[in-house]
């Protein structure tokens, strides 16, 4: 570090420098992240000081916190829900499978729990940290969770099932239904990742039964950073009761609040205000048109695709669309070369592109025309 300050215009220059080598969102079709709300970036910037760390400290922005989670357990067929707002998807899977554990006392060195092939790679992390086995159940034709596959791991040890509503590949929905009665017919605490589903299913014209509203479901991952459009860290982390959350709590005498919940110690209270401001802004009606407008270009580009002979691996269920190709990952290559970003999935192999809010009807055409240039 220097010994005496820069001024602020060579710092800036540096800055600016740094940040004009970032790739626009424009050219962007395998990020689940968008251009926030500008209502979002307002309240971010108006707390940008703010620490839920220690919350009696800052009651007001707690307060936010709380209605933010309103809102979004309303969403949820469940306005009582308690949760609080994480650094987005993968802390609040961390912390749902923590609860799990803390929530049956068993040998944690034992303990197992059951998630679709499909799962994000959040619950590996989630496994290692916690010490406790992930069993993959594999999933059915539709690249869905196979409900007898998940029925066929579960044992003594399982402490928990996992489902995802948006799998992070194709998008695709489980059948939660039928995997919250498996879970309440083994008695198992049931945890469902809508980290990107969660701000898209609601809103479109036949939603698939996913949330709260199914009997079995303890916890729900849902990332206001993602499609809710709020500012980078803003992640959901719901639950069914308090209690569940309540099994969470360390010790904190030294901060004035005494208890401490999340896994973050200090954490960002300008992301629970900026994803509760755009909530209260966009209202459902604006969500539904945002919904409504990914759908329409995801149909659009999933056709654009298939007239250059790539079908979908699945007909898109949310806005994410797949397509087979003779080499996805050359011609990943191909169009990063053309300052064209996609990504490629696994099982299948195959091109993916998320159809985000910034990914518009102008920039589904410029991005095919370059396509048929590469392919
Ligand atoms: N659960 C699901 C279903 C997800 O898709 C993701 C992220 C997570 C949990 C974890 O969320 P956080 O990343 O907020 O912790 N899925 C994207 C992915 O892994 C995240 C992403 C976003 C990746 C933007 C790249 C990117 O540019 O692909």
């Amino acid at each position: 570090m220097r010994e005496r300050g820069l001024g602020e215009e060579e710092i800036f220059a540096e800055l600016c420098e740094a940040r004009s080598r970032d790739v626009p969102y424009g050219r962007v079709l395998s990020s689940m992240c968008t251009n926030p709300h500008p209502i979002a970036v307002k309240a971010h910037q108006e707390f940008v000081n703010t620490n839920l760390g220690d919350p009696k400290l800052f009651p007001g922005t707690a307060d936010i916190e709380h209605r933010c989670i309103g809102l979004i357990g309303d969403l949820l067929h469940l306005p009582a829900a308690t949760g609080y707002i994480s650094t987005g998807g993968t802390e609040s899977n961390i912390q749902a499978l923590r609860t799990a554990i803390q929530m049956k006392h068993t040998d944690r060195r034992r303990a197992n729990i059951v998630v679709p092939e499909s799962a994000h790679y959040s619950f590996e992390k989630a496994s290692q940290m916690l010490g406790i086995a992930i069993r993959r159940a594999p999933l059915d034709d539709l690249l869905r969770a196979d409900p007898s596959e998940m029925a066929a791991l579960i044992d003594k040890n399982t402490i928990a099932l996992v489902a995802v509503a948006g799998t992070t590949e194709f998008g695709q929905i489980d059948p939660i239904e039928e995997i919250g009665r498996l879970a309440q017919e083994h008695d198992l605490y049931l945890h469902v990742d809508a980290a990107f589903g969660g701000f898209v299913i609601p809103f479109m014209d036949r939603p698939a039964k996913f949330d709260f509203e199914i009997p079995g479901v303890q916890s729900i991952t849902i990332d206001p950073h993602k499609m809710g459009l709020s500012t980078i860290p803003s992640g959901g982390l719901l639950y069914r009761s308090e209690s569940l959350m309540k099994v969470l709590e360390i010790n904190a005498q030294y901060l004035t609040s005494m208890v401490q919940t999340s896994l973050a110690g200090t954490r960002s209270g300008a992301s629970a205000a900026s994803a509760y401001a755009v909530l209260q802004y966009l209202g459902r009606a604006g969500y539904r048109e945002i919904v409504a407008t990914c759908m329409e270009n995801t149909r659009i580009l999933r056709e654009q695709l298939e007239d250059m002979g790539m079908e979908p691996i699945i007909e898109p269920v949310l806005n994410i669309v797949t397509a087979r190709a003779k080499d996805p990952v050359g011609l990943r290559k191909k169009l990063a070369e053309k300052n064209w970003y996609v990504s490629t999935t696994v099982h299948p192999c195959a091109l993916r592109m998320v159809v985000m809010p910034h990914v518009t009807a102008d920039v589904i055409e410029a991005f095919t025309a370059d396509l048929k240039k590469v392919i």
